[in-house]
């Protein structure tokens, strides 16, 4: 069975910039709702249920076909969900990478600033729902995509660090049409410090499994 995360901070942490009734729709019915109908999807398949997402999200078309496009939905949008939630926290006033993670920021992006208004930029212009990732890629560097619906760089071979979700319910109860002025509050309750955590994580794995070929 997959199971809802624990959401890692209280329904009102993030006001003002997202309010506590867009988190209890979000995540008490949107993302709870799709961990329900994947479990539904796969009652008669225990051993998908055991499989975790990104173990199910590779496997998912050695099930009859005529639930693989559910299950891939479903299944990537707990996924996607649940990075979501673990990039954001309450704003702290400091909202920047630091450590290595910031220095790496610096050598992909030229600066900071630069990285958030590409960033922004994705947010921005991805046409309907859809997700702006940050990820780590199979050389080391960090990119940035925009994926539609349920999808995620996952398929493209990446580990996803942090993500912004750009779906309408994410901000629509607190900024209706203005996706441009969530983007904007969205930079006050980045969770930098488990963003970090993640990159510094995969970044020393990197460098060992490299230093094995020298
Ligand atoms: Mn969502």
């Amino acid at each position: 069975m997959f199971t809802l995360m624990p959401l890692p901070f209280d329904f009102d942490a993030l006001e003002p910039h997202i309010h506590a009734q867009t988190l209890q729709f979000h995540y008490a019915k949107h993302h709870a709702g799709y961990v329900n109908k994947l479990n539904e999807l796969l009652a008669d398949f225990p051993e998908f249920l055991a499989m975790t997402l990104e173990e199910l999200l590779a496997n998912y078309k050695k099930l009859p076909e005529n639930i693989q496009t559910a299950v891939f939905n479903n299944a990537g949008q707990v996924y996607n969900h649940n990075l979501y939630w673990q990039s954001l926290a309450p704003a702290n006033g400091n909202s920047k990478p630091t450590g290595t993670l910031a220095d790496k920021i610096t050598e992909t992006f030229g600066d900071f600033q630069t990285f958030q208004k590409q960033f922004s930029d994705l947010g921005v212009s991805q046409f309907g729902s859809g997700w702006i990732w940050l990820s780590f890629d199979s050389d080391g560097k960090l990119t940035l995509d925009k994926t539609p619906n349920a999808e995620s760089p996952l398929i493209m071979g990446k580990t996803p660090l942090m993500v912004m979700d750009v779906w309408e319910h994410a901000y629509y109860l607190d900024y209706q049409n203005l996706r441009v002025k969530y983007i904007e509050s969205f930079w006050n309750v980045v969770n930098w410090a488990e963003i970090g955590r993640k990159f510094e994580a995969l970044n020393s794995q990197n460098k060992s499994n490299s230093q094995n070929f020298i």
